[in-house]
């Protein structure tokens, strides 16, 4: 009797112990194969994207998803097909969760206040990435990554600006201004407000403002589907008027440029096309002439987020607010660049 218990006792520690050790090595594995770790458990990062609107996006997603592995993060991914509400579910489960930190990429910059403090009222600290939000509190988020929409857009109308009058272009209406049509990126996005304002300052600062007018600006929602029936109906409204299409992004440039084309008309040329991004894409529109120039914005932010995130659990300090680095590409080093192009 006394043996059987004793075997029984035995075998029940060796269940404990291998539950426990289980559970260590999962933790020590983690760290000990360079996994991200936060007092040496792996971390759980829940990440909220917006969609898939463009290839732009996808490059970001990519990015996050590859330097989450790089790290040995264990990224809950949520996608929300471009509804605010769904981000908003997202990242409460992720607090229901109990994740260690939270990351987003806000599709429009209000909104956020209520489910951000809850996230501070668990004691999750949150990381917004690529756009901005609008905050009574900033002390809501602890780091924001991403990219200056404002630069952007004001480099758009300096690079118009000097190309226009380079290229000693005159108005196709025979007048004396530039006609202006603008696809704008999702209403209430940071990136659509700022790449407006940074483009009107410019214009606003410069010498050659009344040169150029303003013909129509409307949403094409960042896709090349909407950019090409946005653009399909400036045309029809004011066709041979339009001097310069600015798009808020290169996959709207792409759209546009298919409206054009089937407008009979020659983008690029007839109609000089600036955009925001620097895909692929756009680049290769450029070769073959029918853009002239993207202002890039740089997606590959997963890096960057992953090591912000280890320096936060591990209570270092970090910078409330980090940009990425852009350049500008206009076609005539199209050709020489794509190869390098990552995205
Ligand atoms: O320019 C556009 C995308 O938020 C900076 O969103 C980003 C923008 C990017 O869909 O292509």
């Amino acid at each position: 009797m006394k043996k059987i218990l004793a075997l029984v006792l035995a075998v029940m520690m060796m269940v404990v112990a291998a539950g426990c050790g289980g559970g260590d090595q999962a933790a020590s594995s983690g760290s000990g194969s360079g996994a991200a770790s936060s007092g040496g458990k792996q971390i759980t990062m829940g990440f909220s994207q917006i969609g898939a609107e463009s290839e732009w996006r996808t490059a970001n997603t990519e990015s996050i998803k590859q330097a989450a592995q790089d790290a040995g993060v264990n990224l809950q991914f949520s996608d929300a097909q471009q509804k605010q509400e769904n981000q908003i579910k997202a990242i409460r489960s992720f607090i229901a969760q109990g994740v260690d930190i939270i990351a987003f990429v806000p599709i429009v910059e209000t909104g956020w206040d209520t489910v951000l403090k809850e996230a501070k009222d668990a004691n999750i600290p949150v990381i917004v990435v690529d756009r901005d939000v609008k905050l009574a509190d900033d002390s809501l988020y602890v780091a924001k990554i991403g990219t200056d929409s404002l630069t952007e857009g004001k480099n758009v109308f300096k690079w118009i600006d000097e190309y226009m009058t380079k290229e000693n272009k005159k108005p196709r209406d025979g007048g004396s201004q530039y006609n202006v049509v603008i696809l704008e990126g999702t209403v209430g996005s940071s990136v659509a407000i700022r790449r407006n304002e940074g483009f009107k300052d410019a214009m606003a600062a410069s010498p050659n403002a009344g040169k150029y007018n303003i013909l129509a600006s409307q949403t094409g929602e960042f896709t090349r589907q909407k950019g090409q029936e946005v653009m399909e109906s400036f045309l029809k409204s004011y066709g041979d008027k339009i001097d310069v299409l600015y798009a808020h992004n290169d996959d709207m440039a792409l759209g546009a440029i298919q409206a054009i084309e089937a407008a009979g008309m020659k983008p690029g040329k007839d109609i000089t096309i600036i955009s925001v991004d620097g895909v692929k894409g756009i680049f290769q529109a450029m070769i073959e002439g029918k853009s002239n120039c993207t202002v890039e914005c740089n997606p590959l932010q997963g890096p960057l987020l992953m090591e912000t995130a280890k320096k936060i659990l591990n209570g270092e300090k970090v910078e409330k607010l980090v940009y990425v680095d852009e350049g500008i590409f206009p076609a005539d080093v199209a050709e020489k660049t794509l190869p390098e192009r990552k995205y």
